[in-house]
């Protein structure tokens, strides 16, 4: 057995595994949890993050607009599945308006820090970038730097310093729907300047493992478990009718996250029901966060589905730990 180490959170959203179903995770089994028309304004909305909040949950959420300009939202909810999503997109407040200034915000992911909840996503600035922000109460949000050049996406940051220096797994792009891409580590001592970049880890041999061959995205804030930080990400296979989403999971080593020990080389969710096979985008699920509970070991996994709306699907540490393989 293997223990998470976080929060008891009793309230999680929750079902068990199916009889008879072997797969190490499974749906929710009213998926999808939020329509693609879940605020007026909306074509789409998927790939958000959510985190424990009060005494219910609240998240940040990519909705795409009728006009299709990708913008981040605020909503709360009390069970984890029943979502209310403000109207109107996140205003942020900042130091630099050159900074704050909208061109386009998606794919966010929330990692509470210290004393507050820190929001990273991909941040248009000439260019694909990890945009930086924090709040206390999901109505006020104070804007930093990014964190990066461009190109970057997929920035997910640790939730506790490590070695006493915050720490933000990344993956360097091009400005296109890239073709490739690795995870990387990368290290600040105040949210602002990053540097002392590692390589976590990289796409596989097609012969080895096909879903992940293409390109590799972090997806949910590190789970930490007694055995080393537990990562959910995405792997992309580049098939002739274009890019499909998977997911699969990593251990990183607790004191140096970017030394991995072990990995998936099967997927643990692969886009199979109707709502991941069809929609804006076909075949994409694409997680973005793990509510967790320390006293169960259970985890509830947030992913986008097809580009359109936001599915809900649950695991526990130990089933992750057993579908990985020593690299
Ligand atoms: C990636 C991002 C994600 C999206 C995925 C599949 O490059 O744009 O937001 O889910 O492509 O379209």
């Amino acid at each position: 057995m293997s223990k998470i180490i976080g929060g008891s959170y009793n309230n999680l959203p929750w079902q068990d595994k199916p009889e008879g179903y072997i797969n190490p995770v499974w749906r929710y089994d009213a998926n999808p949890i939020i329509g693609r028309d879940a605020i007026p304004t909306s074509n789409s909305i998927f790939n958000s993050a959510v985190v424990p909040y009060k005494d219910g949950f609240a998240g940040i959420f990519r909705c795409d607009s009728k006009a299709v300009t990708m913008d981040i939202y605020a909503g709360f909810s009390k069970d984890g599945i029943s979502w209310d999503i403000q109207p109107e997109p996140i205003e942020f407040t900042g130091e630099d308006e050159e900074i704050t200034e909208k061109v386009y915000r998606y794919d966010p992911r929330v990692c509470y820090i210290e004393d507050r909840y820190y929001i990273t996503w991909c941040n248009g600035y000439h260019g694909p970038t990890i945009g930086v922000a924090y709040t206390f109460d999901f109505k006020n949000f104070v804007q930093l730097e990014n964190a990066f050049l461009p190109f970057n996406r997929n920035g997910v940051l640790f939730p506790k310093k490590i070695g006493d220096k915050y720490a933000m797994l990344s993956r360097p792009s091009d400005n296109g729907h890239t073709p490739f891409g690795d995870i990387y580590y990368s290290q600040s001592k105040d949210l602002e300047y990053w540097g002392h970049h590692r390589y976590v880890m990289g796409t596989c041999d097609f012969e080895e493992s096909g879903w992940q061959s293409t390109k590799i995205g972090a997806g949910a804030t590190p789970i930490e478990t007694d055995e080393g930080w537990l990562l959910i990400y995405h792997g992309v296979l580049a098939t002739c009718n274009g890019f499909v989403y998977r997911i699969g999971c990593a251990l990183l080593d607790l004191n140096q996250p970017w030394k991995v020990k072990k990995r998936t080389m099967n997927y643990v969710l692969a886009p199979d029901e109707l709502y991941e096979r069809s929609g804006d985008v076909p075949n994409v699920v694409f997680p973005c966060a793990a509510l967790t509970d320390a006293d169960t070991g259970r985890i509830a996994i947030y992913y986008g589905c097809a580009d359109t709306v936001v599915g809900l699907a649950f695991t526990t540490v130990d089933e992750l730990m057993a579908a990985m393989e020593v690299v």
